[in-house]
Formats: structure tokens, sequence, C-alpha cells
């Protein structure tokens, strides 16, 4: 399953954004032993709604992620060791969390709500992790280039090296370009400022409707448009009282404020599309699923991705994409409109296909 850790300062909303999310969709909240909370969120999918309308099943199943709540402000976490960085260390992604919602009761991180001051901060102290693993490697890497005459070694320390040129400027990993070998070279560090980082900019109830919100500060941060970074925002005081509503109150709610929809599902979604993920859905009378796949995927490895063993005796996959099936109201109808497509191990599924496999065994 897919990780994303929520981070930021203290006080910026962290908390009040993970039970939103373990609140309004199904989430199982799990307190783990420490002080970081885990809780699996299922991504809102209108798709799947509709697939699940169609066939009735006993079972929908939507796709998930696993949020952590980290506690306190990332900085001490950094600086408190690496117990600490361990438990953001191991995650997929980020989720920052940068306070912009004005509240005398609650101080806030740096004395002031400065979104900018406090994203820079943040920004800088997760660069600075990343370089302090850098010169620990190089140092290393030093010797053992000149002693060993490794090419392998050689390699790395090109790669390594190519990083603390970036994070000496300031430029979070996840900007830089890197080879497929690079990435290898690099992957065991599992540095911070490399995971794809989605900025949440946690709004005033007066700014709620503002939709431009988030796009007006990516591109004062220059953060538009750079590769693995994404901004949102949401009103952390408006969602947590639309999770306790109906949907018909929540409706009504949400016009008084002027929202079209709501701030969480967008940055679900956001999170999602960040990770470079697409869904593929199974259907039938018993379930209705969508599974979760790196865009890309082929259809083995979407097989794989349900069983190994459907995967190991994969023949065909059966494919029909989710217009077309919608559109034709059954999957026999599909067939007879020849909408239907059998495909093979190396077939590259795409985003919503409804996909059936043959297989043996
Ligand atoms: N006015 C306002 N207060 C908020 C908002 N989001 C969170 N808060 C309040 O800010 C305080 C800190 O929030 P919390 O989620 O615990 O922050 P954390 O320290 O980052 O986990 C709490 O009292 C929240 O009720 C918001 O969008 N608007
Ligand atoms: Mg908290």
């Amino acid at each position: 399953m897919l990780r994303i850790a929520i981070v930021g300062l203290a006080q910026t909303g962290k908390t009040t954004l993970f039970h939103i999310l373990a609140h309004a969709h199904g989430a199982q909240a799990a307190s783990s032993r420490t002080e970081t909370h885990v809780g699996v969120v299922a991504v809102p999918d209108s798709r799947l709604d509709r697939l699940s309308a169609m066939y009735n099943p006993k079972k929908t199943v939507p796709a998930s992620i696993e949020y952590l709540d980290t506690p306190g402000s990332v900085i001490d976490l950094l600086r408190s060791g690496a117990r600490g960085a361990a438990s953001i260390k191991e995650v997929d992604a980020l989720a920052h969390v940068v306070r912009a919602f004005h509240n005398d009761a609650v101080p806030a991180p740096s004395g002031e709500v400065n979104p900018k001051a406090d994203l820079e901060n943040t920004d800088l102290e997760l660069i600075l992790s990343d370089l302090a693993v850098v010169e620990k490697r190089l140092e290393r890497l030093e010797k053992d280039v000149k002693k060993l005459k490794n090419p392998v070694l050689e390699r790395e320390f090109e790669a390594v090296q190519k990083c603390k040129t970036a994070l000496e400027q300031q430029i979070p990993l996840r900007q830089l370009e890197f080879s497929e070998e690079e990435r290898k070279l690099i992957r065991g560090f599992t540095f911070l400022s490399l995971k794809p980082m989605v900025y949440v900019l946690n709004l005033d109830e007066s700014d709620a409707a503002r939709t431009e919100a988030a796009d007006e500060f990516a591109a004062e941060m220059g953060l538009a448009r750079k590769p693995r970074t994404a901004v949102t925002a949401v009103c952390g005081r408006i969602e947590a009282e639309l999770a306790e509503l109906s949907d018909a109150e929540a409706a009504e709610f949400m016009q008084s404020y002027g929202l079209k929809e709501s701030a969480l599902a967008r940055f679900i979604r956001t999170g999602y599309r960040l990770l470079d993920l697409i869904s593929f859905f199974t259907v039938g009378e018993d379930e209705c699923r969508a599974w979760t796949i790196h865009a890309g995927s082929t259809a083995l490895d979407a097989a794989g991705e349900i069983h190994s063993d459907i995967q190991k005796g994969f023949i065909r996959a059966e494919v029909v994409a989710y217009d077309d099936l919608v559109a034709a109201g059954s999957l026999n109808e599909a067939k007879a409109r020849g909408q239907f497509k059998l495909e093979g191990k190396e077939y590259v599924v795409h985003d919503g296909e409804v996909v059936h496999f043959r297989h043996s065994g």
C-alpha cells in the first residue's frame, strides 16, 4: 500500500487534516505505539460508484492510500535523530501542511502567520537532512573509489555528487532529472527532498472558496509545474465540520461558503496523481473494485496487483474502457459492440479500464 506522511510545523493543522481524512472516507484509524498515527483512506472515485450501481455487488472496494500523522514539528522530528526521521523516510510521498489560517487562540509556528517563510524553513530542513546523508556517504566513497577502482562505486560517487551540488543550492532532489541507473544508485538513501511533495495550504474560512489560492501560492513560491510537486488548498476548519454532516447537510453547508466540492476529495486525488498512479477496475456481482497501479504498468503487472496466482497463470486480459462499458450498460452489450479487447501480457493498461483476467490454475 502507498503511504503518505503528513508533515509540517506545529499547529498548522496536520492532525485536523488527518482526522477529517480518516473520518470522511471510512478510514480505519489506528494509533501505533509511537506518536505517529496511521489511517487508511479510500480514494473517492465517481467511476467506481457508477460501476457499483450497475452491478450492485456484495462488496465495493475503493483504492486506498495510507496516511501518517506526524507529531509536533517536522523540524524537531528531524533534529531528534534517526528514530524520529525514520517514520517519514519510509513513505512514498510527503504532504506538507502550511498554515495560512489566522486564529489568535492557536499560536502560529513562528510567531506570525507566514506561509512563505514556514514553507522555506521546512524545506530547508529536509534539504539539510539529505545533505548530511550525502556528505557522510561521500567521505566514505572518496576513500573507496581510490582504493577499489570499482566502476559501480565511481558511478555512485557521481550520482551522490550530483545530489550534493543541487542540495547546496537549496534545490530539493525531487526537482532533478535522474537516469534509471542513478535512481537505483541513490534509492537506498531514502532522501527526503526526493519524495514527491504535495503542499497543503491551510486557509482561513473566509478564503475557503478562493479556488485560485493554491495556484497563486504555487506561483509565488516558484513551485508551479515543478516535477513531482503539487500545491493544493483546504480549510481545515470547514472540512472538519463537513465531515460531521450528512450528505444533504454538507451540500447546503458547502453552498453557504460558496464551495463546489470538498477540498478533501481534491487533496486525496492530488496525492494520487502526484505519485503517477492510475486505477483499473474489476467488476462482478460479488465485488466491484478499484486497483492502483503506476502509470505505464502492463497487463501482467496489473494481474500481479490482484494476486500472484493470476499473474503466474496469465492467459489474456479482457479489457473495456470505462466510458464504453457505461455507455453499453453491460459487458455483454460492450462485447456485442466490439468494444471488448483481448490483450496480452505486454499491454499497457490505461486509467479507468475495466479488466478481466483469464488465467489458468
Ligand atoms: N481557524 C482555523 N483553525 C484551525 C484550522 N485547522 C486547524 N485549526 C486549529 O489549529 C489547532 C492546531 O491544529 P492541529 O491539527 O492540532 O495542528 P498540528 O499541530 O499541525 O497537528 C487546532 O486547535 C485546530 O482546531 C483552520 O483551517 N482554521
Ligand atoms: Mg498534531
